[in-house]
């Protein structure tokens, strides 16, 4: 469902190899090419790292060159865009088809057509049953295909992206008749399913509109597989030998019912075959186990809008429950797995159900979906279930977006870690290297300064560049905590207010981060971090010590122009609740210093890196468990601790004329006496002291640079590349292409 590609032209030019000589060319024209990459709209069809990772993907699948696309939808408006208005979060539209459609090929030549609403029957013909499903509304689906190249390589992923439009004759009729409202209804109502992406992550919503969504998606996308398939085959009985299909979170779930229906409906399979076809086919990633994200429908909803795929999930149900039963599993069990509960229809347990393999997105999360969300079904099919750790499209996040850093370390250790990042480890051969060290130590330092000048060209803001750059940027969640964060920030806040002569190293907190409209809370951490930040802004002493600055409407591209420059990494979610998180591994590659908690794929991170080149603190996953288990009475740590209660009082008093009372109250008394879910205070005293201990680290700037080189080092994999290569090798069973044109007949020039 979700593609958050961000800009396309600099990166094809890279992959082409053509940057330099376009450069070249426009500097005839008296054209700067970094000033024409800024003209260029995000294409923001995704929320954050869900949808980035599927991005960072098909780049990673053209350049190793297997074969594949990605499938989505063409949402006219992609993910708001925020603006700040009297420091709170104001939505506005996306409007990213200005730019963003040029690299959108319409093939109208493949239409397919998608049913909804309507009723469904059964009757016997020749001998058969067959099933007739009538009045529906018809939507046709459109494919604009957008190229994704591949570095160095002949591959090309193409996303398709399908946009909604009513199937019908117009009503010319009614419309010379007057009834223009009439006339138009159907095309707005098929035109909505594309116009707009749901701009939540790790929650659900549930409504009509994103089931329509959903559907339409998946219908359109496998009858596209199907027909491609039918090119090359004669059957589509050896679909599962040639073809996978791999299913990104639950959203697009609906993939298994909708498959079977073509199967069976369409093309006249049997269930058993149709099953076979169809479980052998599909795999699933799930990228959360927050309650609140893992999806589930009404069942009335499903009934009413996709008649015949609510009697296949149904049946897909019985027999599940059934195989159950004769394997001799308990009835509570069977209960726990089974897809309906209670007029819900739970769609993780559709998808692993009719997967054959689930993977979680880090170690540590494939463990624990594995110990929780899905337990049972993994004593049921423990073969089923693995781990593929996430990466990052490195090419874009250092080659492109910090061209200093990529360029010193190419010339070094050579090229060849553009193409395989493990070779980045042969820069650990330099770690004593004082030259090396000090050259990183410039480059971060240059780039701190391109991004101050950015920053005050794009939103007026002064950013010391001089000042320790310390970042946390991603989607605005309570259990992300950036308010654990924000503590920090107030109690480094109260100390130089109550001592002004203090000696600290200045430091600027960035934050980055969109909230869901209507996320309350999420949006008042927001109002709070800006309400801080205003505060600062009237205050010069205190500015050149201790800064905030709020990247409004933060994106690809702001991510891009903000890493290279940053120096600490800040990924503190309360620990087992973050499936891995990506911008971890951005900030590695750039050399930047990870603060974090034992959560994700911070722990890949610290394995890899040793504990001397991580600042980490906090509870682990099953600490945090048992402590929530047997209470967390944050009132308690509240009253022993001195320090957090002048920061309450702070947030009551408030910044910038505003009060923060309910922050106030969420962190310590809770509602219904439950105080925040996501244990701030009890991380609290751990957080400080690992910052402290940072504090201290950066004095030092030899033994900084070296830890910076270490964690570039062992950033490889943490590669997408080597994600794809896992997914390809253990899920997709997927052999690559073989070049066409022979390497070597290619002439340089
Ligand atoms: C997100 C997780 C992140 C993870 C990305 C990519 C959802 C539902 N999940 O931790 O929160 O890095 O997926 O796997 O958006």
């Amino acid at each position: 469902m979700e593609f958050l590609l961000g800009r396309s032209l600099k990166n094809n030019l890279y992959n082409l190899g053509l940057e330099e000589n376009v450069r070249e060319v426009l500097k005839g024209w008296k054209f700067n090419l970094d000033d024409i990459y800024e003209i260029e709209s995000d294409a923001g069809l995704g929320n954050g790292g869900l949808g980035r990772l599927a991005a960072c993907f098909m780049d990673s699948l053209a350049t190793e060159n297997y074969p594949a696309m990605g499938f989505s939808i063409r949402y006219d408006y992609g993910l708001f865009k925020q603006k700040i208005v009297d420091n709170q979060q104001v939505e506005l539209p996306d409007i990213w088809l200005d730019s963003g459609d040029i690299w959108m090929m319409p093939r109208s030549d493949k239409n397919f057509k998608i049913k909804l609403g309507g009723s469904v029957s059964e009757r016997w013909e020749d001998g058969r049953l067959k099933v007739y499903h009538e009045n529906a509304n018809i939507v046709d689906a459109t494919p604009y295909d957008v190229m994704v190249s591949g570095a160095d390589s002949e591959g090309v992923s193409v996303l398709r992206l399908w946009k909604a439009s009513a199937s019908y004759v117009f009503d010319m009729k009614a419309f010379t008749q007057g009834s223009y409202m009439h006339a138009t209804r159907a095309d707005n109502e098929a035109e909505i399913i594309s116009k707009v992406l749901y701009p939540s992550d790790d929650h659900d919503q549930g409504k009509q509109l994103r089931l329509s969504q959903q559907y339409f998606l998946v219908s359109a996308s496998l009858q596209s597989i199907i027909k491609d398939h039918l090119k090359n085959h004669p059957s589509l009985r050896n679909l599962p030998d040639v073809a996978a299909i791999h299913i990104n979170d639950t959203h697009p779930a609906l993939a298994i019912p909708e498959l079977m229906r073509l199967l069976i409906d369409e093309y006249g399979f049997n269930w058993d075959d149709a099953w076979s076809i169809t479980h052998r086919s599909i795999a699933y990633t799930n990228h959360t186990v927050m309650a609140e994200a893992l999806e589930k429908w009404n069942e009335p909803l499903i009934y009413s809008l996709l008649p015949r795929i609510h009697s296949l999930i149904k049946e897909i149900n019985r027999r599940f429950c059934l195989e159950m039963e004769n394997r001799g599993v308990e009835q509570e069990k069977i209960d726990n797995m089974s897809i309906f509960s209670r007029n819900l229809v739970k769609m993780a347990n559709l998808s692993v159900i009719g997967s054959h393999s689930i993977n979680g997105v880090s170690e540590l999360h494939s463990n624990i979906i594995k110990e929780s969300v899905f337990h049972d079904f993994y004593t049921v099919y423990p073969e089923r279930f693995t781990n593929v750790t996430n990466g990052i499209a490195h090419r874009r996040w250092l080659c492109q977006s910090n061209p200093k850093l990529s360029g010193f370390i190419g010339s070094i250790i050579g090229d060849d870690y553009k193409k395989d990042a493990s070779n980045l480890e042969k820069l650990l051969t330099f770690k004593n290297d004082k030259t090396v060290l000090d050259e990183l130590n410039k480059i971060k330092q240059q780039n701190k300064i391109e991004y101050a000048k950015y920053v005050k060209n794009t939103s007026g803001f002064i950013l010391n560049p001089y000042s320790r750059i310390d970042t946390q940027i991603k989607r605005l969640h309570e259990y992300k905590r950036q308010l654990l964060n924000v503590l920090k920030i107030i109690k480094l806040y109260k100390e130089i207010l109550d001592n002004p002569s203090k000696n600290v190293t200045p430091q600027t907190f960035i934050f980055g981060a969109k909230a869901a409209g209507g996320y309350y809370h999420a949006k008042r951490v927001i109002s709070l971090i800006n309400c801080i930040s205003a505060e600062i802004q009237k205050n010069k002493s205190l500015k050149d010590k201790l800064d905030v600055m709020f990247v409004e409407n933060y994106n690809v591209t702001k991510a891009e122009h903000l890493i290279p420059a940053s120096e600490i990494s800040e990924q503190i979610s309360l620990a087992g609740k973050e499936a891995s998180g990506t911008s971890n591994m951005k900030f590695m590659i750039n050399g930047a210093l990870t603060l974090g908690t034992i959560d994700g794929a911070n722990v890949e991170i610290m394995e890899s890196v040793g504990n001397d080149n991580i600042f980490i603190f906090g509870l682990t996953a099953d600490e945090v468990e048992k402590q929530w288990r047997s209470g967390y009475y944050a009132s308690n740590i509240f009253a022993a601790n001195p320090e957090i209660r002048d920061i309450v009082d702070l947030l009551k008093t408030g910044f910038a004329g505003e009060n923060f009372t309910d922050l106030a109250n969420y962190l310590v008394l809770g509602s219904h006496n439950i105080a925040d879910p996501f244990m701030c205070l009890a991380d609290y005293n751990d957080y400080i002291r690992a910052h402290n201990d940072m504090d201290a680290a950066y004095k030092n700037k030899q033994q900084w640079a070296q830890m910076s080189l270490v964690n570039i080092a062992k950033s490889g994999i943490f590669a997408a590349d080597r994600s794809i290569r896992d997914y390809a090798n253990n899920i997709w069973n997927m052999k690559r292409l073989k070049p066409l044109v022979k390497k070597a007949a290619v002439k340089k020039d």
